[in-house]
């Protein structure tokens, strides 16, 4: 298996005497080894040694793929094939993704680049790639029967296009896609503008990854691929909390992410401390005085969202999706709430019949932190990391934006948590607290009843059993 490092090593001699206008059975001939990398690390961008000097993306929880300068033209080699991917530590899913990782690499070229890319089918079944968001021949579009005859298993096609207009794309499967999507495949594609653009600011640091889910019963690998609306893992780039990396920023850095939504739900970002604007889709950059300040932002099924924002606040600010159950991990579904239920004496009979038996705290959903649970193998618990302050209680789709003054230019290590300054922390009050007056009147409404009040009525709301969506 070839390393990154030693591909790299290699660019600038691997390139051909091959001439090649289009794509033709020469370029075949001169197929790029492939480059692989099976960790799920976040790997530092890759500086660009020639063309164009651009400020290279940093593929969360990801990579960006080498590529070889053939007579002018830039080649990568794509694979796709199954993988495993570690979804958090302790938990590992089957998939199916691209060059040993679930999301495949992310693609980056500069607008005006003629790109020919070798997709290598290593999957049991046929496939093919969309270049979602790009102008190119009709026949480079990669729908399956439309475009294209799906590529076989153990053929490569060849795909070539110049990247015309410089944003935020992602690539992914127009062949039984159901299967596909849910199985992980996906990537992400970056395009820069090939000079200073009136719409696309220059960034200090430039973050992507793709809005993903899957349904793995607790204890198994492989996704439920018929699964359209109980998702039971909601993850970036294949990875859910606490197995998602932080973004690792200096104080001042003008900050993008770029985010895409290969799920079948939408997906409201929002970020702690900081106003973001919307600068793109993948539609292109939006006009100036059409974008407006956000904290959230919704990303619906299939689109693209580039954030940008001043890092101007010091600290370990959240980054979530707002959808509360978008940030738990795997649980089954069909739970009643058992608050208020006092069932302790029922759980420890249960236990010694089922001894994975879990159940639902009856003093909120707190308690599922502790490890103390019992959980089936290939598992990690629903609400989970360890912050400096105790359990996040948090899974899924959720990280941190760490902003810090003494952070490198260029440096994306993490810095470890924020050391806040004295007076500057909420902590508990020891002072004695009043009783607060509760008002007794119904002023204040528009049409205040003329009869005397009926006495309240308090009701017991618990969800029903079987119920659908999230
Ligand atoms: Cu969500």
């Amino acid at each position: 298996m070839k390393t990154r490092r030693d591909f790299i090593k290699s660019i600038g001699i691997a390139g051909g005497a091959v001439a090649v206008a289009a794509v033709s059975r020469a370029a075949l001939a001169a197929l790029p080894e492939p480059v692989l990398q099976t960790g799920a690390e976040t790997l530092p961008p890759l500086v660009p040694n020639s063309g164009h000097p651009y400020n290279p993306v940093v593929t969360l929880n990801g990579w960006t793929l080498p590529w070889r300068m053939n007579n002018g033209i830039k080649e990568f080699h794509l694979v796709a094939e199954p993988v495993v991917r570690e979804m958090a530590p302790g938990m590992k899913a089957h998939l199916w993704g691209y060059n040993g990782q679930s999301p495949g690499p992310t693609i980056e070229v500069v607008e005006g680049d003629r790109v020919r890319i070798f997709v290598s089918n290593k999957l049991p079944e046929h496939t093919s790639i969309h270049w979602h968001g790009q102008r190119l021949p009709n026949g480079m579009d990669g729908v399956s029967g439309l475009t294209q005859p799906a590529i076989q298993p153990g053929k490569t096609f060849v795909y070539e296009f110049v990247a015309r207009r410089p944003g935020t794309f992602m690539y992914h499967p127009h062949a039984d896609e159901m299967t596909q999507m849910a199985m992980g495949m996906m990537g992400f594609w970056v395009t820069h503008p090939k000079a200073r653009h009136p719409l696309i600011d220059e960034v200090q640091r430039d973050f992507c990854f793709l809005l993903n889910a899957y349904d793995i019963d607790p204890g198994s690998y492989t996704p439920k691929i018929m699964t359209m609306l109980e998702f039971n893992l909601w993850s970036w780039n294949s990875r859910i909390f606490p197995g998602i990396d932080s973004l690792n920023v200096r104080l001042n850095d003008k900050v993008r992410i770029r985010i895409g939504n290969l799920t079948m739900t939408n997906h409201p970002m929002h970020l702690h401390g900081h106003e973001f604007t919307v600068t793109g889709t993948d539609g292109g950059p939006i006009p100036k005085n059409a974008r407006w300040p956000e904290v959230t932002t919704d990303i619906a099924v299939g689109q693209m969202r580039q954030i940008e924002f001043i890092a101007a606040e010091e600290g370990d600010w959240a980054f979530h999706c707002h959808k509360s159950h978008h940030t738990m991990n795997a649980m089954g579904h069909n739970l009643p709430t058992m608050i208020g239920v006092d069932h302790r004496s029922v759980a420890r009979k249960i236990t010694n019949l089922i001894p994975d038996y879990m159940v639902m705290a009856e003093r909120g959903m707190a308690d599922m932190t502790e490890m103390a649970m019992p959980l089936p193998d290939n598992t990690i618990p629903m609400m989970t990391g360890e912050g400096p302050f105790g359990s996040v209680e948090m899974g899924g789709m959720f990280t941190v934006v760490k902003v810090r003054r003494e952070q490198k230019a260029g440096d994306y290590s993490n810095p470890g948590w924020y050391q806040h300054p004295p007076g500057m922390l909420a902590i508990e009050s020891n002072g004695a607290t009043q009783e607060p007056a509760r008002l007794q009147a119904e002023s204040g409404q528009s049409m205040p009843r003329k009869e005397k009040p009926a006495p309240e009525i308090e009701l017991q709301i618990r969800k029903p059993t079987g119920h659908v969506g999230h």
